[in-house]
């Protein structure tokens, strides 16, 4: 008893050096995606590809994705991995992928890898979306695949439409995710239906803005530029001046760059909308 009065305190110490020398072994990583929303997992034998976002969803047009890629034997997230992401559309008649980015490491960041898919299409009860990841890690290549949801949005937010150049096009509202009363700097992402696997960014055409309250008496507002091309982010950016909440349709025209109108008309007393827009509500 004498003995363990004196051995208590000496084992208690012992205890708590060793947890201190503990905790200073293990490395605790920054969680770089603790800003984000899981989506969902895709694993095959060795790895699992987390895919996030700011939503937690996927959904029609413009989606900005973050991944992160765990080894499943040791738990650590690959740092050095190469990406290359392939969405595809599985329809009753044909299969089809749509407009996305290279996935690239976030610049400054350890595990997070980034890009965006611009899905055309919603998913339907008898059609929808997987994507597979391939990527190499020290020359080994790998592949991933899952099925993806692909919900449709209340608003137009991404448009498909052939051109009197006979080109399919795909135009998708990129910013502002919250638009406000003032006038918003706004992003479109313009592509080209080149066949149905390859949609290039269509470069140094423009995008004429002219967005409008259809339910009050179709009133436009002051100071909206027209949307040019950013050769550094190959996007088109502007000003969308919005004096209201509620509902705005963006009516736009598409020029290439001879000046022609490829699609859309001006908005007049006898028209009220051009046959190309966008929405927002907020
Ligand atoms: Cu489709």
């Amino acid at each position: 008893m004498k003995l363990l009065k004196y051995l208590l305190p000496i084992l208690l110490v012992a205890t708590l050096i060793s947890c201190t020398k503990d905790d200073d072994d293990v490395f605790l990583p920054v969680n770089e995606v603790e800003d984000l929303t899981l989506i969902q997992e895709i694993s095959n034998d060795t790895h699992t590809v987390e895919m996030y976002s700011i939503s937690g969803n996927l959904s029609q047009g413009y989606n900005d994705i973050t991944i992160r890629l765990k080894d499943k034997t040791t738990g650590d997230f690959v740092e050095d991995a190469m990406f290359m992401w392939n969405p595809m559309m599985h329809m009753t008649q044909m299969m089809h992928s749509c407009p996305k980015s290279d996935l690239v490491k976030v610049s400054g960041m350890e595990t997070i890898y980034n890009g965006y898919i611009v899905f055309q299409m919603a998913e339907n009860a008898d059609e929808g979306w997987d994507l597979t990841f391939d990527y190499t890690i020290d020359g080994e290549d790998f592949t991933a695949v899952g099925d993806i949801s692909v919900p449709a949005t209340d608003r137009k937010v991404v448009s498909v439409f052939m051109g009197t150049d006979d080109v399919r096009y795909i135009i998708a509202y990129v910013e502002p995710q919250s638009p406000e009363v003032m006038v918003n700097d706004v992003t479109f992402g313009l592509y080209k239906m080149e066949n149905m696997m390859s949609f290039p960014v269509v470069e140094d055409f423009k995008i004429m803005l002219d967005p409008r309250m259809p339910s009050m008496g179709n009133h436009t507002s002051p100071n909206n530029e027209d949307l040019v091309y950013n050769a550094a982010s190959n996007m088109y950016d502007g000003k969308l001046s919005l004096t209201m909440t509620g509902y705005w349709k963006l009516n736009l025209m598409l020029e290439n760059q001879d000046g022609e109108i490829l699609k859309g008309e001006e908005v007049t007393e006898d028209n009220e909308s051009s046959s190309l827009y966008l929405e927002i509500e907020f």
